[in-house]
């Protein structure tokens, strides 16, 4: 039998069966806070400082003022793992609006909701990072950075959701969106790569991309390596013609695209350079030094 875990809602720890919040939040009713997707590996959350930035860096642009100082999330993070006895996991932190009424006006909201949930993590089969996968560039273009961009990790993920169910349909592994230039944006829950002349480029934010955490990881690794690995913008043309070309993400780690629009990339397997930063990549995220340690 799978165990309960024990999620954490506003200071307190309640079985996963019965972790619930109101009807009347205003996370479920208009999708109004922010949130984190983290991982952690042999008892090292990754990179949970700069999770933890980014998710009062989200909250600040939308008002919210997160009841807990960033020290505090950090340490409610740390023993809910623990409560959990949890050394490799999947960390969704959710903070919303709080319990408001049934209109949008969050002044009706006085408590912000904080959520911490540890879960066991899913590996997805090796498939995909060995043989790499096949994207669509769908019609849903990434909401402009003048509305709900998703340079804020909000909980707005409907433009992502929508994206992700042509995609489905369409019988793709993963999508892929355009800003409303037609550039090439991110996936649904991932940031892009290609290579291109032996260069790493990936979509400015300005595009409405996230500031992916391991976009920037991958980043620095890359010119670690001594390539160099710049914001650049992006067509599709520039994309069907890359050399390689992958997603990176927290839940993706790095995955190789070997197809777009079914036009191979390179020879249609993963990169050299791809699986090399795979390989560096694995590297740093048991690197204790990279995080934040459960015990
Ligand atoms: N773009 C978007 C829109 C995202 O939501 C990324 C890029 C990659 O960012 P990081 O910082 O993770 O490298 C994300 C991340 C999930 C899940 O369960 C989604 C994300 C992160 C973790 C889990 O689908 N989104």
């Amino acid at each position: 039998m799978e165990k309960d875990l024990l999620i954490y809602i506003d200071g307190e720890y309640y079985p996963k069966s019965q972790a619930k919040v109101s009807v009347y939040d205003h996370g479920l009713l208009y999708g109004d806070g922010v949130f984190e997707g983290i991982r952690a590996y042999n008892s090292i959350v990754f990179k949970l400082k700069e999770h933890i930035d980014r998710l009062y860096r989200s909250a600040r642009v939308i008002m919210l003022n997160i009841p807990l100082t960033k020290e505090e999330m950090i340490n409610a993070v740390l023993a809910t793992l623990r409560k959990n006895n949890l050394r490799d996991a999947y960390i969704r932190l959710v903070v919303t609006r709080g319990v408001g009424d049934l209109g949008l006006d969050p002044r009706k909201c006085p408590k912000p909701t904080v959520i911490i949930i540890t879960d066991v993590i899913k590996l997805h089969s090796g498939e995909p990072k060995e043989k790499g996968i096949r994207a669509m560039i769908v019609w849903v273009k990434r909401d402009p950075v003048d509305a709900t961009s998703h340079e804020v990790k909000s909980l707005n993920y409907l433009n992502s959701i929508l994206g992700k169910i042509e995609a489905n349909i369409a019988g793709f592994d993963e999508a892929i969106c355009l800003d409303k230039n037609g550039h090439i944006s991110e996936g649904v829950a991932e940031n892009l790569f290609i290579v291109q002349n032996g260069k790493i480029l990936t979509p400015p934010t300005s595009t409405g991309a996230l500031v992916g955490i391991t976009r920037d990881i991958v980043m620095k690794i890359a010119e670690k390596l001594g390539y160099k690995a710049i914001e650049s913008t992006i067509t599709p043309t520039d994309l069907f013609t890359a050399e390689e070309a992958f997603f990176t993400g927290t839940a993706a780690e790095i995955i190789p695209i070997v197809e777009v629009n079914k036009r191979m990339i390179g020879d249609g397997k993963p990169g050299s350079i791809t699986r090399l930063l795979m390989q560096e990549f694995e590297k740093i995220v048991r690197d204790p030094k990279e995080g934040t340690s459960i015990y």
